[in-house]
């Protein structure tokens, strides 16, 4: 399907996959709708997928654990275009790495509201702007964490498992429409993801991915923007990336120095 001229809407995309998106559905000559709470790094992306080709790009600030902030975006969006082809739900992260028995509420809920709540929040308020029979797209950002829970992470993996959950069901309430939903569930890749988990424990984070060979932004850019492309009747509903190093959650080939 022709990418060129669609209009897209990233959630999170001041930094990691949501700037490497807009980069990449920029370079493809999208119009591009980006939203996080960041204004300033969305600015910098803004001007780099300019740069990259995109046909044009709008920026606003965009908090999803807030259904004001969520409505407003959207009716800022309404005064730019009647409709929303692709729907990028990829705001989220992880907050802690606790176990149950100390885990914070505080960080409970920052992965509830972003991840779950938020993408909840979002599609609800895009749905009337996707247009039918069209090849219009869904595209949620899961996680590896959603199919196999590890220890310190039993609210933020249960919060990607609600992700898939949510993905299904709205595959089949849209089923009929000519909206495709999708999931892209990616394993350990380097961003802002660590450093926000371990709230700008720098070294913590380099830790995460010492040794080993990472999926980079790009790569999921990569794959968002073939899953919105391919024709009107194919849906990629369930897509896993992992880096080649890594066969599971624990199981992460890492090369020693020297
Ligand atoms: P980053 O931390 O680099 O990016 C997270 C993005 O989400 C930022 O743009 C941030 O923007 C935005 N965000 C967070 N909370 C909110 C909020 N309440 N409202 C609006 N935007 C918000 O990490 P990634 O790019 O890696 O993460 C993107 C998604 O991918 C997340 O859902 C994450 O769970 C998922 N994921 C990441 C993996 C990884 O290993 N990196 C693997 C699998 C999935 P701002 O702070 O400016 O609001
Ligand atoms: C991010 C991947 O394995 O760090 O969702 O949970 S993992």
């Amino acid at each position: 399907m022709l990418i060129a001229g669609k209009w897209v809407f990233i959630t999170g995309a001041s930094s990691g996959f949501g700037a490497a998106a807009a980069r990449a559905f920029g370079a493809a000559g999208c119009h591009l709708l980006l939203g996080a709470r960041r204004v300033p790094k969305l600015e910098e992306v803004a001007a780099m997928a300019k740069a990259a080709g995109a046909a044009s790009v709008h920026f606003h600030a965009l908090d999803v654990s807030s259904t004001a902030s969520v409505e407003a975006f959207v009716a800022w969006v309404k005064t730019l275009t009647p409709r929303v082809d692709v729907l990028i739900n990829n705001a989220g992260g992880a907050h802690g790495l606790d176990p149950v028995a100390t885990a914070k509420d505080a960080d409970w809920e920052a992965m509830v509201q972003s991840n779950f709540l938020g993408l909840l929040r979002v599609t609800r308020a895009v749905l009337p702007l996707l247009p039918h029979d069209a090849g219009a797209s869904i595209l949620n950002i899961g996680s590896i964490a959603g199919h196999q829970a590890y220890d310190g992470a039993a609210a933020y993996c249960g919060v990607k498992a609600a992700e898939r959950s949510v993905t299904q069901a709205l595959r089949f309430e849209l089923n009929g429409t000519g909206i495709r939903v999708g999931s892209l569930d990616p394993g350990l890749a380097e961003t802002e993801f660590s450093l926000i988990r371990f709230k700008g424990d720098a070294a913590r984070a380099g830790k995460v991915y010492e040794g080993t060979v990472p999926l980079t932004g790009e790569d999921i850019a990569e794959t968002l923007l073939w899953m919105a492309s391919r024709p009107p009747h194919v849906c990629l509903d369930e897509v896993i990336i992992k880096p080649t190093d890594q066969a599971a959650i624990h199981k992460v080939y890492r090369r020693t120095k020297g």
